[in-house]
C-alpha cells in the first residue's frame, strides 16, 4: 500500500467491503471502482508492448500477448499486486498472498470459429477468486470479460454437474476438463434461464473480483484493443 502511495497510482482505496461481500456472494462478482490512475494504466500499457513477444505467451493467432509472474518486472505491476493482497485480506477476512500477476494485450481477432466459439469456462469447480485490472476502457467491442451472474452459485452448479455438462466419463486422465470449454448451445440457454450474461464494460483503472467458479469468458476482441491484469490466488 505505501509503495502504491508513493507511486500515486492508486486514486480510490476506501471500499464498502460489507458491500462488495455482497456482491460476491449474490452474484459471482464484485466491482471496485476508480482504483489506478490513467497514468499508471499507460505505464503498464507500454511494458506490455514493450516486452519480448518470444518471451511472452501469445495465443488466438498472435492476437492475445500473456506476460506471467509480471509482478517481478514492473514496480506498478508490483504495487498492484501488493494492494490486490489487500483486497483480498479485507473482503475475505484471510491472510493471502496471489501466485501470480499476468498483464496482457487483447487484439482483434479474426473471425475464425476456432477463436470466437467454445471460450465459455470455468476455472474450477470450487469458488476460485482473481482480481482484474482493466488498463483500458472496455468496450462491447474490445474482447470484454463476460460473466454469467448466479452461475457461481452451489445448486447451479450442482445442476450443471448432474446433467453432465461440467464433466464427463473421458475426463479422465485428460488435462482438460469438459467445465473449461463448455457447450455454447447450453450455456445460451442457461444465460436466459438466469436472466442474461453481463460484460463488464468500465473505465480504464477499474478492478473487478471475479468468482471463476461461474461461467466466464473473455469475449472475442472486434475493434481497438483491451489491457488488463489479472492477479491469480489458490483455493483457500
Ligand atoms: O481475459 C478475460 O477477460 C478472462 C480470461 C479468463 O477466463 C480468466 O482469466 O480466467
Ligand atoms: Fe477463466
Amino acid at each position: 500500500m505505501e509503495q502504491i502511495m508513493e507511486l500515486g497510482s492508486l486514486k480510490n482505496t476506501s471500499f464498502d467491503y460489507e458491500k462488495l461481500r455482497h456482491s460476491l456472494r449474490n452474484s459471482g462478482y464484485a466491482i471496485l471502482n476508480y482504483c489506478l490512475s490513467k497514468e499508471i494504466c499507460q505505464d503498464i500499457m507500454a511494458f506490455i508492448d514493450a516486452y519480448p513477444v518470444s518471451s511472452a505467451e501469445v495465443n488466438y493467432g498472435g492476437t492475445e500477448k500473456r506476460i506471467w509472474q509480471s509482478e517481478h518486472i514492473h514496480s506498478g505491476i508490483c504495487s498492484f499486486g501488493n494492494f490486490a493482497d489487500k483486497v483480498m485480506k479485507n473482503v475475505f477476512s484471510v491472510e493471502v498472498k496471489l501466485k501470480t500477476v499476468l498483464s496482457y494485450s487483447n487484439f482483434p481477432i479474426n473471425d475464425a470459429e476456432s477463436f470466437t466459439n467454445g471460450r465459455w469456462h470455468l476455472d474450477s469447480l470450487r469458488n476460485q477468486y482473481k482480481l482484474f485490472c482493466f488498463l483500458t476502457e472496455t468496450k462491447d467491442t474490445t474482447g470484454p470479460l463476460e460473466i454469467i451472474p448466479g452461475s457461481h452459485k452451489f445448486i447451479f452448479k450442482l445442476r450443471a454437474l448432474m446433467k453432465g455438462k461440467y464433466l464427463s466419463h473421458s475426463d479422465l486422465g485428460r488435462p482438460v476438463r469438459k467445465y473449461q470449454r463448455l457447450d455454447d448451445a447450453w450455456v445460451q440457454q442457461e444465460i436466459s434461464n438466469l436472466g442474461g450474461s453481463l460484460p463488464f464494460l468500465c473505465e480504464a483503472g477499474t478492478l473487478v473480483l471475479v468468482n471463476t467458479s461461474a461461467i466466464h469468458r473473455a469475449r472475442p476482441c472486434s475493434e481497438e484493443s483491451r489491457y488488463a491484469l489479472c492477479a491469480y490466488y489458490d483455493h483457500f
